[in-house]
């Protein structure tokens, strides 16, 4: 195995013998046959593009697949299995539909088996190291960590009903110019920018569909304490089966929750009006080792952000969508536009003590762009009159490592004049911190999920508006960002993509830029890492 996908990847070069997130190499290997497959099925989609076939499953295909693989959602061998042969009969379908190919037919379009054990053996040999050439390899992965972001954000639009067939077609184009071997440095960088700008477009596509189905978030404030009865904590981010989770347990007697990036559910009108979901339990994805213990009830991941789970409550985490472990229940796909059946895990519930207390209280959210923009004149006001100075956009994710502090160090160091823009699961460094507000304006601003970042471009751009400005750059905003997984790549994609100058990244730059790609970014981006508290405070904020 070799995976270097992630921030917590092994001596900051990469996992070989294990994954630090907990992903065996047999998982790892059928991780990349799975991406492999799926470069396959973009191949045969495009030729039916080309030949003007409608191929929906195909797209359905790549999105499933790419979201499969990131970080922490699916560690089960026998699911990424059946996967790829699902990609076999896929691939078969266009085949016989498509004709003679345009093109070179690349080997992931025609290497299939039957057999199990050639699919092991296969999926040890197509590891990303075979790209030799490290600028090329980092770019061509660059595009894939975009890709696979994009892919999380377009299932959930599309569980809600809405697609973009312009993204569709890109994921297609991306996938394939990494397996195109006449492609250089020169060549590869504008389709780095086009991910970030098909980035924006899936993003906004998400905003829409969640808008739309759920109304806009708006200020909240979310009970941290628990009830009496059992419940089911529902993690990851899918609000699809958020929404059908708390129709099917309504009257039951079971109470919901949100944990880690389900936080922002409790921001949209929709679902605020169901008496038995009660609030938010615990912080980020990482301390889920110790919170599902304590929350006693059963779990549902309906995403990523999975910690393989400790054998004393492995039998209360259920799985469905992109999340997979083996020996933990899979709640099955939609079928002919019936609903999820939920019915497991509800009686599962039943039969639980409720949650055990570890915090009460309350916090504050809400604060996606629709919500900023009905504040937008008392905001503008506080910056003209000097009450704000800065705003400090410090979205992203969290992590397990204990340079994470950082985030939480820095958010209490900021000077009180000074406004956190956050999306994602860093703002739990934070969110609970007594870090008051400005004439009414909270200094934490959250806009939701990772998923949401895509608000707090709008909330930018909507200042720049407000100021007269022609450049996103000269506003008083500086860019702070904690990076984890692929979802946060696509987030800085597109904002490159947006024209955002001198991003903040850390706790560590990734492990798949090399020098000079790494280079690259500095030079045309003005990208940088982070060094303390009291350095950045000064080079960011003060200066
Ligand atoms: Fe947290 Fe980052 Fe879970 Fe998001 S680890 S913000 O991309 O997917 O969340
Ligand atoms: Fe390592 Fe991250 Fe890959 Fe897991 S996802 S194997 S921690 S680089």
């Amino acid at each position: 195995m070799f995976c270097f996908q992630c921030q917590e990847a092994s001596k900051g070069v990469g996992c070989a013998i294990k994954g630090v997130c907990g992903k065996s190499p047999e998982v790892s290997n059928l991780q990349d046959l799975l991406l492999f497959v799926t470069k396959g099925v973009a191949f045969w989609s495009h030729q039916a593009d080309l030949k003007g076939i409608s191929n929906p499953e195909a797209e359905k295909y790549i999105i499933d697949s790419m979201f499969i693989t990131i970080t922490n959602a699916n560690f089960d061998a026998n699911k990424i299995t059946q996967q790829i042969e699902k990609g076999f009969d896929i691939q078969n379908n266009l085949k016989a539909k498509t004709g003679t190919p345009e093109g070179e037919v690349p080997e992931c379009a025609v290497w299939q088996t039957k057999s199990r054990d050639e699919i092991n053996a296969k999926s040890e040999t197509v590891s990303i190291l075979n790209e030799t050439n490290e600028d090329i390899r980092s770019l061509k992965e660059l595009i894939i960590y975009g890709l696979k972001g994009m892919a999380a954000y377009a299932e959930h639009a599309a569980n809600l009903g809405y697609s973009n067939n312009e993204v569709n077609v890109f994921m297609k184009k991306g996938l394939l110019a990494t397996i195109n071997n006449t492609l250089g440095v020169n060549e590869l960088l504008p389709i780095v920018l086009e991910t970030g700008k098909n980035g924006i477009d899936v993003m906004a596509l998400l905003d829409k569909a969640n808008t739309e189905s759920y109304g806009h978030p708006e200020i909240s404030t979310v009970n941290l304490g628990v009830g009496k009865n059992p419940g089911i904590l529902v993690s990851g981010h899918d609000l699809k089966d958020f929404e059908e989770l708390l129709k099917q347990t309504e009257g039951t007697g079971v109470d919901i929750y949100t944990h880690s990036e389900m936080l922002p559910a409790n921001y949209y009108p929709a679902f605020k009006k169901y008496k038995h979901f009660v609030g938010n339990y615990g912080n980020a994805w990482w301390e889920q080792t110790s919170e599902f213990e304590s929350f006693n009830g059963p779990v549902l991941l309906t995403t990523n952000c999975l910690v393989p789970p400790k054998e004393s409550y492995k039998d209360r985490v259920y799985t469905t969508g992109a999340a997979g472990f083996d020996g933990c229940p899979h709640i099955a796909e939609r079928e002919n536009g019936k609903t999820k059946d939920f019915s497991a895990i509800i009686e599962h519930a039943k039969k639980c003590p409720a949650p055990t207390e570890i915090e009460t209280g309350t916090l504050t959210g809400g604060f996606a762009h629709n919500q900023v923009a009905a504040l937008a004149d008392k905001v503008v006001d506080a910056v003209k009159s000097g009450a704000i100075k800065k705003f400090v956009v410090m979205a992203g994710c969290d992590g397990r490592m204990n340079s994470r502090n950082y985030y939480g160090d820095f958010a209490e160091a900021l000077p009180k004049d000074s406004v956190i823009l956050t999306a994602g699961c860093a703002k739990y460094r934070y969110n609970k911190l007594p870090l008051g507000d400005i004439g009414g304006i909270p200094r934490v601003l959250d806009a939701g999920q990772c998923n949401d970042s895509y608000s707090l471009a709008v909330t930018a751009l909507k200042l720049k508006e407000a100021f007269g400005l022609d450049d996103i750059n000269e506003l008083p905003i500086v860019y702070n960002i904690a990076w984890y997984e692929q979802k946060a790549v696509i987030v800085l994609l597109a904002l490159l993509a947006l024209g955002v100058k001198n991003i903040n990244l850390g706790p560590t730059l990734p492990a798949f830029l090399s020098p000079n790609v790494t280079n690259v970014l500095v030079e045309q981006f003005g990208i940088g890492g982070i060094s303390t508290v009291e350095e950045d405070i000064e080079r960011m904020v003060l200066s």
